[in-house]
């Protein structure tokens, strides 16, 4: 019922919103002109009303078709992001078929297991589009279209030299076609020139994957900002034959940009803003696709080494990942591993590019909770942070609440 009521409020507001003013401003004219028999103030307001409907009406009333906003003019290579009115109504037609589900967030303790083979191989991947309906935030619904149902998709793991057969269907209750581009694949739209399906269709593909490192996957279908901004991404890990060094913990966790129409906080379904979009003013900055996706999932003990997987869906802000309270003992920068590549040791912030990953490892000393943040602080108004939960014995040397009494030091035998 709720879907319907903001449907209606979406179509009678936003798209028949002007034409509903234009007929309301030319009642109000006729009925003014039958009381007052005066030509001067018939031309005068004649002239009010047609200036108005230049000025307002002609900019935007006239789309090449109906969508949302109306009348969008882009430059991008495929469609402009505004959504068809067909589109819109498909949504609507396949609501009742659309899954719903009560969290959309990927579990960031979601990681495959480290490849130990020496060898490389064939892996099978099998990857499903699909609409979700769920909530970004209390009572606030947005439409997700997502890999195998949830926001990132899952984490692919793979070995340098292993070749990927890839199975991808798009179900059948798409609103959608999708396609998938693999950043870790060489060719032709990194997959996405072969993985074009409509909903309903699958495809099959293979590629080899030359170079070791973290890499973003998402939709590139047009228009893959649009694509992008419900939430079409993930990592995928290509391990290099060196593997990485061990650690205790490892946890997957993917940035993201949402646009609703409705502003921050707004409830009900939301319907993506396209204008928003392109202006790249988000409502919503999350971590694994919605508000507090991460948090009370990722825990560990004082003494654990642990590696995130950082990956940032974008589509528009880069990303400045923070730990609060940790220093990352080593950053791979930019998700770059293997032989000869660069790694940055003891670093308090890492750049994490709109389209683009890092890995980041650090050691918990002490007890308590830590906070990961984009740093540009401001985002975590708008949902970027979660918590890693450290539990075990405290270390009074390494963090005290106190200033010790020269008792408390000749005790501790300094
Ligand atoms: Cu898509």
């Amino acid at each position: 019922m709720l879907e319907i009521f903001y449907f209606t409020k979406f179509i009678i507001f936003q798209t028949f919103g002007f034409l509903i003013a234009l007929i309301a401003g030319g009642i109000f004219i006729f009925i003014v002109l039958r009381k007052i028999h005066s030509l001067k103030t018939a031309i005068l307001l004649s002239f009010v009303f047609f200036g108005m409907v230049i000025f307002v009406f002609v900019p935007r009333a006239f789309p090449t078709a109906l969508e949302y906003p109306f009348g969008m003019t882009t430059y991008g290579p495929g469609i402009n992001p505004s959504l068809p009115l067909a589109n819109i109504t498909d949504f609507f037609r396949k609501l009742k078929t659309i899954e719903r589900a009560s969290d959309i967030a990927r579990d960031p303790n979601d990681v495959p297991p480290p490849i130990t083979r020496k060898e490389p191989a064939r892996v099978k991947l099998d990857l499903v589009t699909k609409d979700i309906i769920s909530e970004i935030a209390p009572g606030v619904f947005v439409d997700y279209w997502t890999f195998n149902g949830t926001v990132p998709g899952p984490m692919v793991r793979v070995r340098e030299g292993d070749t990927i057969d890839l199975t991808i269907t798009n179900d059948l209750t798409s609103v959608a076609p999708h396609n998938i581009d693999f950043h870790a694949v060489t060719g032709p739209g990194g997959g996405a020139v072969v993985t074009n399906i409509a909903p309903g269709e699958t495809k099959k593909a293979s590629f080899k994957t030359l170079n070791p490192g973290l890499y973003i996957y998402h939709c590139a279908h047009a228009n893959v900002a649009n694509h992008m901004a419900h939430g079409m991404y993930g990592l995928i890990l290509v391990e290099p034959k060196e593997g990485l060094p061990k650690v205790d913990k490892e946890f997957y966790v993917v940035q993201g940009e949402f646009y609703p129409s409705g502003s921050l906080g707004t409830k009900g379904l939301q319907i993506m803003d396209a204008k928003k979009l392109i202006d790249g003013q988000p409502e919503y900055i999350v971590f694994n696709g919605r508000v507090k996706g991460t948090v009370g999932n990722m825990k560990a003990e004082v003494g654990d080494t642990a590696r995130i997987y950082v990956g940032n869906g974008g589509v528009n802000l880069i990303s400045s990942f923070h730990v609060i309270g940790e220093i990352f003992d080593t950053v791979y920068p930019e998700g770059a591993i293997g032989k000869d590549s660069a790694i940055f040791k003891n670093v308090q912030t890492t750049i994490v590019p709109a389209g683009g990953a890092a890995i980041v490892d650090m050691k918990f000393d002490v007890p308590g909770n830590y906070i990961l943040v984009d740093h540009a602080l401001a985002r975590l108004d708008r949902g970027a942070w979660g918590i890693i939960e450290v539990t075990g014995n405290d270390n009074k040397e390494i963090y005290d609440g106190v200033f010790p009494t020269p008792a408390d030091t000749a005790k501790m035998g300094h």
